[in-house]
């Protein structure tokens, strides 16, 4: 489609309207354009509208952007850009507003050559809300007049008015979303304010404001960020203990890319990065995040070197050593932003990179000249991320070398089984002493191996993954296993074809499966993907009658069990008995090796690498240094332990 060039000065004419469809398809598919049809899609037209209006505001053209919520569940956005066109466009013979308002895409094709680089996360504009709403009206104000037209599902009620003389120019859209659309109208405050923040931030000089009438009196909030992304980053660390006196800013545009960016080093050593393509957040990074940390590690690398902190090649920061304790914001605006992956959550395109790397490099160098103090500690601190590298590194080869040297003492906890051939050996990894003591009583002597975990290793505080391979009851497991470790790993000396987690369904157990499925995570992911881990599911009900029996495990298959073996009888549960079992290491050895362990009527799940992926993620919260989320996790689990299942 041929597109009009067009400055930021000149004039635009109703003839650069390029009409595509009607507005049935998107009222037939909304998912299509807006993603999802609940509270996310609701609030997804609100931030449609408002993108349009942050186009302005780019381009130069708005500064005050005011957002209403209105009594009824109306929203409101006005600003002071130019208004929307109004008049006649010579292919719909119709105002190039209702043009607008009333077919799909035909705002995106405004002004081919002017700062047009916003439009939502499915920049699908301004008729995809009319389409979507009960009810609309626009007033724009223009060429001296407030025009109005006002629609219903989309479709206009009258031609567009010319009502009273106004010297302002703007646009002001109001709508109320169509409860044929959405189940559920209910506009969240928090979000809105959260987002629209966000967007202040993004988009420097640009007032948002921010007012709700549904209530009296009315609640409001402004924000005017003078800074960008240097207020932004101030913001997102305010109370940390920042080890800089200013945190590093740069915005510069590259090759039509415009790129923002700014960083502050903290104490802890957290990573958070966020990064914007066209102020759209990109929770999976892409491109500019890319080239960012390949421009954070060259210069910072460079700067050591030249100031003597590091010697050779080997004292290298890798680039997880400069992004401890890092707080980064990047955006980026680019033409035609090309967002990849499944949930279209990462930029992709090339050029970003490039732009942001060189922009980054160059504005560094500069910025670490100009701040010595600050890059001695930046440094400072990018050594000892080093230090505690290396010194991991260290420990986990001393457990190799034991490993190899002790491989064939076995710990002194297991309980081995006399089958020597892998392809039958169980490895059940018990915890605590008493379910230990009865799996060891009540396991099949020759093909079931059993090793108590104390439920100490529990505390293992705050530790990083590499401290754990050092603690007593981790390495008895790693010898147990016989693969050894890292770079002399080897399946083939696997010493149980099926390794078997035997945790209870409490808090601990899950804690401690969490634990043992991030260890086989990082170090033994093979055994993962190879399906050798299993996690046992112990049943929670016996349902008997007579010599017929079903263990089950949960509560909705006892009631299906109760019938069932009921069935026939007279009166209902006539001699059935239902006994519940509280937890392994409350089963005797004979429960025990009936209900979970023997072959013929236990349950196994086996641990796919997407159960492994969420407890790595979950290890974090758990064993990271931020107590906050540790503490929602084990609060918010503690009144499902019903449900645990990871
Ligand atoms: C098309 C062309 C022009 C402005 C707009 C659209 C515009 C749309 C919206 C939506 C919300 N606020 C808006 N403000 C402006 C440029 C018109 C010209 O050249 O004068």
């Amino acid at each position: 489609m041929a597109k009009e060039p067009e400055g930021k000065g000149s004039s635009y004419s109703a003839k650069d309207i390029y009409v595509l469809e009607g507005l049935d398809p998107v009222r037939k598919r909304p998912g299509m354009y807006i993603g999802t049809t609940d509270s996310a899609g609701l609030h997804h037209l609100i931030w449609e509208v408002v993108d349009n209006s942050i186009d302005e505001a780019m381009g130069g053209y708005a500064h005050n952007i005011r957002v209403e919520l209105l009594p009824g569940n109306k929203i409101s956005v006005d600003d002071d850009g130019r208004g929307i066109p109004v008049e006649t466009h010579k292919q719909t013979k119709k105002s190039a507003l209702e043009t607008v308002l009333t077919t799909l895409h035909a705002g995106g094709k405004f002004g081919g050559g002017s700062y047009k680089v916003s439009g939502g996360l499915h920049g699908v504009g301004v008729s995809v809300v009319n389409a979507l709403s009960e009810w609309v009206m626009v007033e724009v104000s223009r060429e001296g007049y407030v025009w109005v037209q006002e629609y219903k599902r989309g479709k206009p009620q009258y031609k567009v008015k010319k009502t009273v003389k106004t010297s302002r120019t703007g646009t002001r859209v109001t709508f109320l979303p169509d409860a044929e659309i959405f189940a559920k109208i209910e506009w969240d405050l928090k979000r809105i304010v959260d987002h629209l923040r966000q967007q202040a931030f993004l988009t420097k000089g640009v007032k948002i404001e921010i007012i709700d009438h549904r209530k009296l009196p009315a609640l409001y909030q402004g924000f005017y960020f003078d800074g960008g992304l240097l207020s932004f980053i101030k913001y997102i660390t305010e109370g940390n203990k920042l080890i800089q006196n200013d945190p590093f800013y740069v915005h510069k545009s590259l090759d039509e890319i415009e790129v923002e960016a700014s960083f502050v080093y903290n104490e802890d050593i957290e990573t958070q990065e966020l990064s914007f393509a066209n102020n759209i957040y990109t929770p999976d990074g892409g491109m500019h995040l890319t080239g960012f940390r390949s421009a954070l590690t060259r210069t910072l690398n460079d700067y050591a070197s030249a100031e003597g902190y590091i010697k050779g090649k080997d004292d290298n920061l890798t680039g997880d050593d400069v992004r401890e304790g890092l707080s980064v914001i990047i955006s980026v605006r680019l033409s035609e932003p090309q967002f990849e992956g499944q949930t279209k959550a990462r930029l992709g395109n090339p050029p970003a990179r490039t732009a942001v790397e060189s922009v980054v490099n160059e504005a560094m160098k500069d910025w670490l000249e100009r701040h010595p103090a600050d890059a001695r500690r930046v440094i400072e601190k990018c050594l000892l991320a080093v230090k505690a590298r290396k010194a991991a590194k260290a420990a986990k080869e001393t457990i190799l070398r034991k490993g190899v040297l002790e491989g064939l003492t076995l710990p002194g906890k297991l309980a081995d089984c006399s089958s020597r051939d892998p392809g039958e050996s169980e490895l059940f990894i018990v915890e605590g002493d008493s379910a230990g003591g009865s799996a060891k009583q009540g396991r099949d002597r020759r093909t079931q191996a059993i090793l108590p975990l104390k439920g100490k290793i529990l505390n293992v505080e705050k530790s990083r993954i590499d401290k754990m391979l050092v603690n007593k009851e981790i390495k008895a497991l790693v010898v147990a296993l016989g693969t050894a470790i890292a770079e002399s790993f080897d399946i083939t000396n696997l010493r149980y074809h099926k390794i078997v987690l035997m945790t209870d369904a409490d808090v601990d157990g899950a804690h401690i499966r969490t634990l043992l499925l991030t260890l086989f995570y990082r170090y033994f992911q093979q055994l993962i993907t190879n399906g050798n881990i299993y996690i046992a599911q112990p049943p929670l009900f016996k349902v008997q009658k007579g010599k017929d029996f079903r263990y089950v495990f949960s509560d909705s298959e006892k009631e299906r069990a109760v019938s069932e073996l009921s069935k026939g009888a007279k009166e209902k549960e006539s001699g059935i008995s239902i006994q519940r079992y509280k937890g392994l290491g409350e089963m005797n050895p004979e429960q025990l090796w009936e209900t979970t362990m023997n072959p013929e009527f236990r349950v196994l799940r086996q641990v796919t690498i997407d159960d492994a992926v969420a407890a790595d993620k979950l290890f974090d919260i758990l064993m990271g240094q931020e107590v906050g989320p540790r503490k929602n996790f084990i609060q918010a689990r503690a009144l499902s332990v019903k449900n645990l299942d990871i």
